[in-house]
């Protein structure tokens, strides 16, 4: 009959690698969690908040600003021309790009800028089918801003 004490053994995993989660355990992924959700937000808010428009045909005002454009979805037509008005709404005071902006589409070479507090009517017409992304490359870190994207969806 074995009557000593239980002793660690060698088979025996070495102490703390089993012990319960503790507080900072809970606090630490708690952390982590919020920050993974945080990130996920960062990048997905300029798709959850997209909002599309529109009918061929009208002048459509896209407004543009250091937080994105609005409406950030544009549809439209292979071979029917896209007329919008891009809507700058800072001024410039703004040190990042001085309050310019910009509506480029490299996939059909399209490059837009508009002055600050001004309004320019631009319109093209895109002969293939796709989903465009359009930027603006000047203010706020320019392209690599999930922020200053929207896409240009063409359907045949
Ligand atoms: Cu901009």
């Amino acid at each position: 009959m074995n009557t000593e004490p239980s002793k660690t053994t060698p088979e025996q995993a070495p102490e703390g690698s089993h012990r319960k989660p503790g507080r900072r355990d809970v606090l630490s992924f708690g952390l982590i969690a919020a920050g993974a959700v945080g990130a996920a937000g960062y990048f997905l808010w300029p798709v959850l908040r997209q909002s599309a428009l529109r009918t061929p045909e009208a002048t459509e005002p896209v407004v543009i600003s250091m937080s994105g454009f609005s409406p950030n979805v544009l549809t439209a037509r292979v071979g029917e021309k896209v007329n919008l008005q891009l809507v700058n709404k800072d001024n410039s005071l703004h040190s990042d790009g001085g309050g310019w902006h910009q509506f480029a589409i490299d996939d059909l070479g399209l490059d837009f800028k508009v002055a600050p507090l001004s309004e320019t009517k631009v319109s093209f017409t895109v002969d293939k089918p796709g989903t465009y992304d359009f930027y603006c490359g000047i203010c706020c870190g320019g392209k690599a801003n999930p922020y200053m994207h929207g896409k240009l969806v063409v359907e045949a």
